[in-house]
Protein backbone atom coordinates (compact mmCIF):
# COMPACT_ATOMS: atom_id res chain seq x y z
CA UNK A 1 0.00 0.00 0.00
CA UNK A 2 1.17 3.48 -0.85
CA UNK A 3 1.96 5.90 2.42
CA UNK A 4 -0.15 8.48 0.97
CA UNK A 5 -4.69 8.07 0.51
CA UNK A 6 -4.24 10.19 -1.99
CA UNK A 7 -1.74 8.64 -4.21
CA UNK A 8 -3.37 4.98 -3.35
CA UNK A 9 -7.22 6.23 -4.24
CA UNK A 10 -5.61 7.63 -7.51
CA UNK A 11 -3.64 4.81 -9.05
CA UNK A 12 -7.15 3.05 -7.71
CA UNK A 13 -9.05 5.13 -9.97
CA UNK A 14 -11.14 6.29 -7.04
CA UNK A 15 -11.10 9.76 -7.58
CA UNK A 16 -13.51 11.40 -9.24
CA UNK A 17 -13.91 14.89 -7.95
CA UNK A 18 -12.40 16.63 -4.95
CA UNK A 19 -12.50 20.25 -3.49
CA UNK A 20 -9.31 22.62 -3.71
CA UNK A 21 -7.18 21.79 -0.62
CA UNK A 22 -7.89 18.33 -0.40
CA UNK A 23 -4.06 17.27 -1.83
CA UNK A 24 -2.84 20.48 0.75
CA UNK A 25 -5.31 19.21 3.50
CA UNK A 26 -4.04 15.14 3.74
CA UNK A 27 -0.44 15.78 3.11
CA UNK A 28 -0.57 17.82 6.06
CA UNK A 29 -2.25 15.95 8.67
CA UNK A 30 -4.39 13.07 9.21
CA UNK A 31 -7.52 13.79 9.20
CA UNK A 32 -11.50 12.44 10.71
CA UNK A 33 -13.36 11.88 7.86
CA UNK A 34 -17.07 10.32 7.08
CA UNK A 35 -19.34 8.80 4.76
CA UNK A 36 -23.09 8.71 5.04
CA UNK A 37 -25.41 5.55 4.70
CA UNK A 38 -29.44 6.15 4.98
CA UNK A 39 -31.00 2.70 6.38
CA UNK A 40 -33.75 2.84 3.13
CA UNK A 41 -33.21 -0.72 2.88
CA UNK A 42 -31.81 -3.54 5.41
CA UNK A 43 -29.11 -4.54 3.86
CA UNK A 44 -26.07 -3.37 1.79
CA UNK A 45 -24.93 -4.41 -1.09
CA UNK A 46 -21.85 -4.31 -3.34
CA UNK A 47 -22.44 -0.90 -5.19
CA UNK A 48 -21.99 0.71 -0.77
CA UNK A 49 -18.49 -1.09 -1.04
CA UNK A 50 -16.36 1.32 -2.91
CA UNK A 51 -17.47 3.91 0.05
CA UNK A 52 -17.58 1.67 2.64
CA UNK A 53 -13.86 0.80 1.93
CA UNK A 54 -13.42 4.01 1.37
CA UNK A 55 -13.43 4.35 4.98
CA UNK A 56 -11.17 1.26 5.89
CA UNK A 57 -8.59 2.57 3.08
CA UNK A 58 -8.37 5.95 4.80
CA UNK A 59 -8.40 4.35 8.27
CA UNK A 60 -5.49 1.94 7.10
CA UNK A 61 -3.11 5.00 6.29
CA UNK A 62 -3.95 6.94 9.48
CA UNK A 63 -6.84 8.81 9.35
CA UNK A 64 -9.91 8.38 11.70
CA UNK A 65 -13.34 7.16 9.81
CA UNK A 66 -16.64 7.63 10.75
CA UNK A 67 -19.77 5.75 9.31
CA UNK A 68 -23.12 7.50 9.74
CA UNK A 69 -25.86 5.04 9.60
CA UNK A 70 -29.02 7.81 8.02
CA UNK A 71 -31.75 7.44 10.77
CA UNK A 72 -32.66 10.55 10.58
CA UNK A 73 -32.25 11.30 7.41
CA UNK A 74 -33.37 7.84 6.24
CA UNK A 75 -36.81 9.01 7.44
CA UNK A 76 -36.98 11.60 4.58
CA UNK A 77 -34.95 10.21 1.67
CA UNK A 78 -32.30 11.50 -0.64
CA UNK A 79 -33.34 12.35 -3.91
CA UNK A 80 -30.32 12.30 -5.64
CA UNK A 81 -30.03 10.68 -8.05
CA UNK A 82 -33.94 9.41 -7.94
CA UNK A 83 -36.30 10.42 -10.87
CA UNK A 84 -39.16 9.90 -8.41
CA UNK A 85 -40.61 10.56 -5.03
CA UNK A 86 -39.65 7.70 -2.23
CA UNK A 87 -42.33 6.48 -0.15
CA UNK A 88 -41.89 6.98 3.49
CA UNK A 89 -40.42 4.53 5.87
CA UNK A 90 -41.82 3.91 9.36
CA UNK A 91 -39.79 4.91 12.50
CA UNK A 92 -39.88 1.25 13.39
CA UNK A 93 -38.62 0.53 9.88
CA UNK A 94 -35.54 2.95 9.74
CA UNK A 95 -34.95 1.37 12.94
CA UNK A 96 -34.30 -2.16 12.39
CA UNK A 97 -32.55 -1.02 8.88
CA UNK A 98 -30.40 0.92 10.82
CA UNK A 99 -29.70 -1.91 13.12
CA UNK A 100 -28.85 -4.90 10.11
CA UNK A 101 -26.41 -1.85 8.44
CA UNK A 102 -24.37 -0.75 11.15
CA UNK A 103 -23.17 -4.13 11.58
CA UNK A 104 -22.15 -4.48 7.80
CA UNK A 105 -20.52 -1.12 8.16
CA UNK A 106 -19.02 -2.32 10.97
CA UNK A 107 -17.29 -5.67 9.62
CA UNK A 108 -14.54 -3.72 7.55
CA UNK A 109 -13.47 -1.01 9.96
CA UNK A 110 -11.34 -1.20 13.34
CA UNK A 111 -12.49 -0.43 16.06
CA UNK A 112 -9.47 -1.28 18.25
CA UNK A 113 -7.13 0.15 17.20
CA UNK A 114 -5.50 3.04 19.66
CA UNK A 115 -4.55 5.91 17.54
CA UNK A 116 -7.58 6.08 15.05
CA UNK A 117 -10.61 4.02 16.08
CA UNK A 118 -13.54 3.86 13.80
CA UNK A 119 -17.25 5.37 15.03
CA UNK A 120 -20.55 4.16 13.90
CA UNK A 121 -22.91 7.27 14.56
CA UNK A 122 -26.72 7.61 13.78
CA UNK A 123 -27.76 11.13 12.69
CA UNK A 124 -31.30 9.98 14.26
CA UNK A 125 -29.57 11.04 17.84
CA UNK A 126 -29.19 14.62 16.40
CA UNK A 127 -31.26 15.28 13.90
CA UNK A 128 -34.57 14.26 15.86
CA UNK A 129 -34.17 16.71 18.34
CA UNK A 130 -33.78 19.41 15.92
CA UNK A 131 -36.30 22.50 16.61
CA UNK A 132 -37.81 24.03 13.26
CA UNK A 133 -37.83 27.30 14.37
CA UNK A 134 -33.95 26.87 15.08
CA UNK A 135 -33.38 25.44 12.17
CA UNK A 136 -35.12 27.26 9.68
CA UNK A 137 -33.59 30.60 11.51
CA UNK A 138 -29.97 29.24 11.56
CA UNK A 139 -29.69 26.70 8.87
CA UNK A 140 -32.48 27.60 6.46
CA UNK A 141 -30.82 31.53 5.93
CA UNK A 142 -27.87 30.11 4.56
CA UNK A 143 -29.26 28.65 1.70
CA UNK A 144 -31.04 30.44 -1.34
CA UNK A 145 -33.64 28.46 -3.11
CA UNK A 146 -32.02 29.19 -6.33
CA UNK A 147 -29.03 27.79 -4.66
CA UNK A 148 -30.69 24.47 -4.09
CA UNK A 149 -32.29 24.50 -7.33
CA UNK A 150 -29.27 24.45 -9.11
CA UNK A 151 -28.44 21.17 -7.91
CA UNK A 152 -29.18 18.25 -10.21
CA UNK A 153 -30.84 16.42 -7.67
CA UNK A 154 -33.33 18.76 -7.68
CA UNK A 155 -33.41 20.37 -11.23
CA UNK A 156 -33.70 16.79 -12.89
CA UNK A 157 -36.91 16.70 -11.10
CA UNK A 158 -38.13 19.83 -11.45
CA UNK A 159 -38.18 19.14 -14.90
CA UNK A 160 -40.65 16.00 -14.16
CA UNK A 161 -44.58 16.22 -14.10
CA UNK A 162 -44.27 14.99 -10.26
CA UNK A 163 -41.99 17.51 -9.51
CA UNK A 164 -40.63 16.76 -5.44
CA UNK A 165 -42.05 17.31 -2.74
CA UNK A 166 -40.69 20.22 -0.38
CA UNK A 167 -39.45 17.18 2.21
CA UNK A 168 -37.48 15.63 -0.27
CA UNK A 169 -36.19 19.29 -1.47
CA UNK A 170 -34.93 20.10 2.07
CA UNK A 171 -32.80 16.71 2.77
CA UNK A 172 -29.58 18.39 1.50
CA UNK A 173 -30.07 21.36 4.18
CA UNK A 174 -30.09 17.79 6.95
CA UNK A 175 -26.92 16.39 5.29
CA UNK A 176 -25.52 20.10 5.73
CA UNK A 177 -26.08 20.17 8.76
CA UNK A 178 -24.48 16.89 9.80
CA UNK A 179 -21.58 17.87 8.03
CA UNK A 180 -21.45 20.83 10.69
CA UNK A 181 -22.52 18.86 13.64
CA UNK A 182 -19.20 16.62 12.57
CA UNK A 183 -17.14 19.46 12.21
CA UNK A 184 -17.78 20.89 15.27
CA UNK A 185 -18.42 18.08 17.51
CA UNK A 186 -15.85 15.80 16.11
CA UNK A 187 -13.43 18.17 14.13
CA UNK A 188 -14.66 16.32 10.74
CA UNK A 189 -13.01 18.05 7.94
CA UNK A 190 -14.14 15.54 5.19
CA UNK A 191 -17.22 14.00 3.81
CA UNK A 192 -16.95 11.25 1.00
CA UNK A 193 -19.65 9.34 -1.20
CA UNK A 194 -20.72 8.29 -4.64
CA UNK A 195 -20.53 10.97 -7.09
CA UNK A 196 -24.25 11.25 -6.72
CA UNK A 197 -23.40 12.92 -3.29
CA UNK A 198 -21.38 15.86 -4.83
CA UNK A 199 -23.89 18.43 -4.06
CA UNK A 200 -25.06 17.38 -0.84
CA UNK A 201 -21.60 17.07 -0.09
CA UNK A 202 -20.90 20.67 -1.50
CA UNK A 203 -24.20 21.87 0.30
CA UNK A 204 -22.47 20.68 4.16
CA UNK A 205 -18.99 23.11 2.86
CA UNK A 206 -21.03 25.75 2.01
CA UNK A 207 -22.58 25.61 5.37
CA UNK A 208 -19.46 25.22 7.50
CA UNK A 209 -17.88 28.35 5.67
CA UNK A 210 -21.23 30.28 6.15
CA UNK A 211 -21.55 29.35 9.96
CA UNK A 212 -18.09 29.10 10.94
CA UNK A 213 -16.01 30.80 8.07
CA UNK A 214 -14.22 27.73 7.50
CA UNK A 215 -13.26 25.09 5.29
CA UNK A 216 -14.40 21.74 4.98
CA UNK A 217 -13.27 19.57 2.25
CA UNK A 218 -14.97 16.38 0.29
CA UNK A 219 -14.18 14.11 -2.20
CA UNK A 220 -16.30 11.89 -4.63
CA UNK A 221 -15.66 8.34 -5.81
CA UNK A 222 -16.84 7.37 -9.53
CA UNK A 223 -20.28 5.35 -9.83
CA UNK A 224 -19.16 1.59 -10.85
CA UNK A 225 -19.95 0.99 -14.02
CA UNK A 226 -19.90 -2.02 -16.33
CA UNK A 227 -17.65 -2.85 -19.43
CA UNK A 228 -21.24 -3.56 -21.34
CA UNK A 229 -23.03 -1.13 -20.43
CA UNK A 230 -25.16 -2.63 -17.99
CA UNK A 231 -25.42 -1.29 -14.50
CA UNK A 232 -22.87 -3.04 -12.26
CA UNK A 233 -24.08 -5.17 -9.12
CA UNK A 234 -26.78 -7.42 -10.86
CA UNK A 235 -26.58 -11.01 -11.38
CA UNK A 236 -28.09 -12.54 -14.50
CA UNK A 237 -31.21 -12.56 -13.43
CA UNK A 238 -31.39 -8.95 -12.23
CA UNK A 239 -31.63 -9.20 -8.46
CA UNK A 240 -29.12 -7.40 -6.74
CA UNK A 241 -25.65 -8.38 -4.69
CA UNK A 242 -26.61 -8.45 -1.44
CA UNK A 243 -23.96 -8.41 1.44
CA UNK A 244 -26.26 -10.23 3.61
CA UNK A 245 -25.84 -13.57 3.11
CA UNK A 246 -29.43 -14.61 3.75
CA UNK A 247 -30.46 -12.12 0.76
CA UNK A 248 -26.91 -13.28 -1.73
CA UNK A 249 -25.65 -16.72 -0.92
CA UNK A 250 -21.89 -16.52 -0.31
CA UNK A 251 -22.00 -18.95 -3.30
CA UNK A 252 -24.19 -16.76 -5.46
CA UNK A 253 -21.50 -13.83 -4.00
CA UNK A 254 -18.77 -15.53 -5.27
CA UNK A 255 -20.00 -16.61 -8.92
CA UNK A 256 -21.07 -12.97 -9.53
CA UNK A 257 -17.38 -12.25 -8.84
CA UNK A 258 -16.29 -15.24 -11.32
CA UNK A 259 -18.63 -14.15 -14.21
CA UNK A 260 -16.62 -10.27 -14.41
CA UNK A 261 -16.31 -9.50 -18.03
CA UNK A 262 -12.24 -9.17 -18.76
CA UNK A 263 -12.96 -5.72 -19.99
CA UNK A 264 -14.01 -4.84 -16.11
CA UNK A 265 -11.67 -7.24 -13.97
CA UNK A 266 -8.76 -5.35 -13.40
CA UNK A 267 -10.93 -2.26 -12.84
CA UNK A 268 -12.93 -4.18 -10.15
CA UNK A 269 -9.69 -5.73 -8.59
CA UNK A 270 -8.27 -2.30 -8.13
CA UNK A 271 -11.77 -0.96 -6.64
CA UNK A 272 -13.04 -3.06 -4.31
CA UNK A 273 -9.49 -5.45 -2.81
CA UNK A 274 -6.87 -4.44 -0.74
CA UNK A 275 -4.66 -6.39 -3.54
CA UNK A 276 -1.82 -3.84 -4.04
CA UNK A 277 -0.52 -2.88 -7.96
CA UNK A 278 1.93 -4.84 -8.34
CA UNK A 279 -0.39 -8.35 -7.43
CA UNK A 280 -2.77 -6.73 -9.85
CA UNK A 281 -0.12 -5.99 -12.50
CA UNK A 282 0.37 -9.22 -12.16
CA UNK A 283 -3.16 -10.56 -12.78
CA UNK A 284 -3.20 -8.07 -15.82
CA UNK A 285 -0.17 -10.05 -17.10
CA UNK A 286 -1.74 -13.70 -16.42
CA UNK A 287 -5.10 -11.88 -18.07
CA UNK A 288 -3.15 -10.88 -21.41
CA UNK A 289 -1.38 -13.99 -21.43
CA UNK A 290 -4.06 -16.78 -20.90
CA UNK A 291 -7.49 -15.14 -20.33
CA UNK A 292 -9.02 -18.30 -20.58
CA UNK A 293 -7.56 -19.24 -17.24
CA UNK A 294 -9.73 -16.84 -15.59
CA UNK A 295 -7.27 -15.93 -12.91
CA UNK A 296 -7.31 -12.50 -11.93
CA UNK A 297 -11.50 -13.04 -12.00
CA UNK A 298 -11.03 -16.55 -9.22
CA UNK A 299 -8.80 -14.04 -7.50
CA UNK A 300 -11.50 -11.62 -7.08
CA UNK A 301 -13.98 -14.26 -6.68
CA UNK A 302 -11.99 -15.51 -3.66
CA UNK A 303 -10.70 -12.12 -2.55
CA UNK A 304 -14.44 -10.52 -2.49
CA UNK A 305 -16.11 -13.37 -1.00
CA UNK A 306 -13.53 -14.01 1.75
CA UNK A 307 -13.70 -10.50 3.11
CA UNK A 308 -17.67 -10.48 2.94
CA UNK A 309 -18.16 -13.65 3.83
CA UNK A 310 -15.03 -15.31 5.49
CA UNK A 311 -12.27 -17.78 4.34
CA UNK A 312 -14.66 -20.97 4.60
CA UNK A 313 -17.44 -19.32 2.49
CA UNK A 314 -14.61 -19.28 -0.06
CA UNK A 315 -13.31 -22.61 0.37
CA UNK A 316 -17.40 -23.66 -0.12
CA UNK A 317 -18.18 -21.77 -3.24
CA UNK A 318 -14.77 -23.23 -4.60
CA UNK A 319 -16.35 -26.62 -4.14
CA UNK A 320 -19.91 -25.53 -5.67
CA UNK A 321 -18.53 -24.37 -8.02
CA UNK A 322 -16.15 -27.97 -8.47
CA UNK A 323 -19.65 -29.76 -8.42
CA UNK A 324 -21.28 -27.75 -10.83
CA UNK A 325 -18.61 -28.84 -13.37
CA UNK A 326 -18.88 -32.64 -12.39
CA UNK A 327 -17.12 -33.32 -9.55
CA UNK A 328 -18.07 -35.59 -7.08
CA UNK A 329 -20.11 -35.18 -4.24
CA UNK A 330 -18.84 -36.92 -1.43
CA UNK A 331 -18.85 -35.04 1.96
CA UNK A 332 -21.52 -32.31 1.06
CA UNK A 333 -24.56 -32.45 3.19
CA UNK A 334 -27.70 -31.55 2.00
CA UNK A 335 -28.18 -27.95 3.27
CA UNK A 336 -24.87 -27.43 0.58
CA UNK A 337 -26.87 -29.23 -1.89
CA UNK A 338 -29.34 -26.98 -1.69
CA UNK A 339 -27.24 -23.88 -1.86
CA UNK A 340 -25.22 -25.16 -4.65
CA UNK A 341 -28.17 -26.12 -7.17
CA UNK A 342 -30.24 -23.17 -5.70
CA UNK A 343 -30.93 -22.27 -9.48
CA UNK A 344 -31.01 -24.98 -11.26
CA UNK A 345 -34.18 -26.49 -12.45
CA UNK A 346 -36.13 -28.74 -9.89
CA UNK A 347 -39.06 -30.81 -9.18
CA UNK A 348 -40.83 -32.31 -6.47
CA UNK A 349 -41.68 -36.34 -5.84
CA UNK A 350 -42.98 -38.23 -3.00
CA UNK A 351 -40.53 -40.46 -0.99
CA UNK A 352 -42.59 -43.44 -1.18
CA UNK A 353 -41.59 -43.34 -4.75
CA UNK A 354 -37.90 -44.72 -4.04
CA UNK A 355 -39.08 -46.69 -1.06
CA UNK A 356 -38.24 -50.68 -1.84
CA UNK A 357 -37.81 -51.05 -5.37
CA UNK A 358 -37.39 -47.80 -6.08
CA UNK A 359 -38.42 -46.06 -9.42
CA UNK A 360 -36.43 -46.73 -12.83
CA UNK A 361 -34.04 -44.43 -14.03
CA UNK A 362 -35.62 -43.97 -16.98
CA UNK A 363 -39.27 -43.40 -15.71
CA UNK A 364 -36.94 -40.49 -13.56
CA UNK A 365 -35.96 -38.80 -16.31
CA UNK A 366 -38.60 -38.91 -18.51
CA UNK A 367 -41.18 -37.70 -15.19
CA UNK A 368 -38.64 -35.12 -14.51
CA UNK A 369 -38.73 -33.67 -18.43
CA UNK A 370 -34.49 -34.16 -18.29
CA UNK A 371 -35.32 -36.33 -21.00
CA UNK A 372 -38.25 -35.61 -23.52
CA UNK A 373 -39.59 -39.38 -23.54
CA UNK A 374 -38.63 -42.36 -22.37
CA UNK A 375 -36.78 -42.89 -25.59
CA UNK A 376 -34.63 -40.58 -25.37
CA UNK A 377 -33.78 -41.52 -21.94
CA UNK A 378 -32.52 -45.07 -22.85
CA UNK A 379 -30.61 -43.28 -25.65
CA UNK A 380 -28.93 -40.52 -23.87
CA UNK A 381 -28.15 -43.29 -21.42
CA UNK A 382 -26.23 -45.64 -23.85
CA UNK A 383 -24.92 -42.60 -25.49
CA UNK A 384 -23.03 -42.21 -21.87
CA UNK A 385 -24.85 -38.53 -21.40
CA UNK A 386 -26.96 -39.02 -17.87
CA UNK A 387 -25.77 -39.27 -14.31
CA UNK A 388 -26.91 -39.67 -11.16
CA UNK A 389 -25.17 -37.35 -8.34
CA UNK A 390 -22.40 -36.92 -10.90
CA UNK A 391 -21.46 -40.66 -11.70
CA UNK A 392 -22.50 -41.78 -15.01
CA UNK A 393 -25.70 -44.07 -14.83
CA UNK A 394 -24.07 -47.15 -17.10
CA UNK A 395 -27.26 -48.79 -17.70
CA UNK A 396 -31.36 -48.09 -18.47
CA UNK A 397 -32.34 -50.76 -16.41
CA UNK A 398 -31.28 -49.42 -12.68
CA UNK A 399 -33.86 -48.67 -10.57
CA UNK A 400 -33.23 -45.68 -8.27
CA UNK A 401 -33.90 -45.91 -4.62
CA UNK A 402 -33.49 -43.81 -1.52
CA UNK A 403 -30.26 -45.08 -1.07
CA UNK A 404 -29.28 -43.11 -3.82
CA UNK A 405 -30.51 -40.42 -2.19
CA UNK A 406 -28.39 -37.44 -0.66
CA UNK A 407 -29.56 -37.47 3.03
CA UNK A 408 -33.28 -38.74 2.07
CA UNK A 409 -33.76 -35.16 0.29
CA UNK A 410 -32.07 -34.83 -2.70
CA UNK A 411 -31.57 -36.50 -6.12
CA UNK A 412 -29.00 -34.95 -8.77
CA UNK A 413 -29.83 -35.43 -12.17
CA UNK A 414 -27.44 -34.43 -15.28
CA UNK A 415 -27.56 -34.68 -18.81
CA UNK A 416 -24.43 -33.56 -20.75
CA UNK A 417 -22.10 -31.34 -19.41
CA UNK A 418 -23.97 -28.95 -17.74
CA UNK A 419 -27.56 -29.42 -17.69
CA UNK A 420 -28.32 -29.94 -14.18
CA UNK A 421 -32.02 -31.44 -12.42
CA UNK A 422 -32.29 -31.11 -9.04
CA UNK A 423 -35.18 -34.08 -7.31
CA UNK A 424 -36.34 -32.77 -4.18
CA UNK A 425 -37.61 -35.97 -2.24
CA UNK A 426 -40.50 -34.98 -0.27
C1 LIG B 1 -26.94 10.72 4.96
C2 LIG B 1 -26.50 11.66 5.87
C3 LIG B 1 -25.25 12.23 5.71
C4 LIG B 1 -24.43 11.88 4.67
C5 LIG B 1 -24.88 10.92 3.74
C6 LIG B 1 -26.15 10.36 3.89
C7 LIG B 1 -26.65 9.34 2.91
C8 LIG B 1 -26.67 9.87 1.47
C9 LIG B 1 -27.17 8.74 0.55
N1 LIG B 1 -26.26 7.82 0.23
C10 LIG B 1 -26.60 6.60 -0.47
C11 LIG B 1 -27.33 5.68 0.44
O1 LIG B 1 -27.81 4.58 -0.14
C12 LIG B 1 -28.64 3.71 0.64
C13 LIG B 1 -27.89 2.70 1.43
C14 LIG B 1 -28.70 1.42 1.49
C15 LIG B 1 -28.77 0.76 2.81
O2 LIG B 1 -28.31 8.69 0.17
N2 LIG B 1 -27.53 11.01 1.30
O3 LIG B 1 -27.44 5.92 1.62
C16 LIG B 1 -25.29 5.97 -0.99
N3 LIG B 1 -24.25 5.88 0.04
C17 LIG B 1 -22.97 5.39 -0.43
C18 LIG B 1 -22.45 6.24 -1.55
C19 LIG B 1 -23.43 6.31 -2.69
C20 LIG B 1 -24.79 6.80 -2.16
O4 LIG B 1 -24.68 5.17 1.13
O5 LIG B 1 -22.16 7.54 -1.09
O6 LIG B 1 -22.94 7.24 -3.63
C21 LIG B 1 -23.56 4.97 -3.36
O7 LIG B 1 -22.32 4.51 -3.83
O8 LIG B 1 -25.76 6.76 -3.19
O9 LIG B 1 -24.82 13.16 6.59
Amino acid sequence: MTHNILEELRWRGLIYDQTDGVEQLLKQQKVTLYNGFDPTGDSLHIGHLVPMMGLARFQRLGHTPIAIAGGGTGMIGDPSGRSSERNLLTLEQVEANVAKIKVQLASLLDFEVKRNPARIMNNADWLLKLDMMAFMRDIGKHFTINYMMAKDSVKSRLERDEGISYTEFSYMLLQAYDFDHLYTQHGCLLQTGGSDQWGNILAGVELIRRMRGEKAHGLVYPLITQADGSKFGKTVEGTSVWLDPERTSPYRFYQFWLNTDDGDVINYLKYFTWLDKPTIDGLQHDLFERPHERAAQRRLAQEMTGMIHGETAVAKAERAAQVLFGGDLDGLEANDIADIFADVPSSEMAGHLFAGEGLGIVDLLADTGVASSKGDARRSIQGGGIYLNNQRVESADVPVTMADSIDGRFLILRKGRKRYHLVRIL
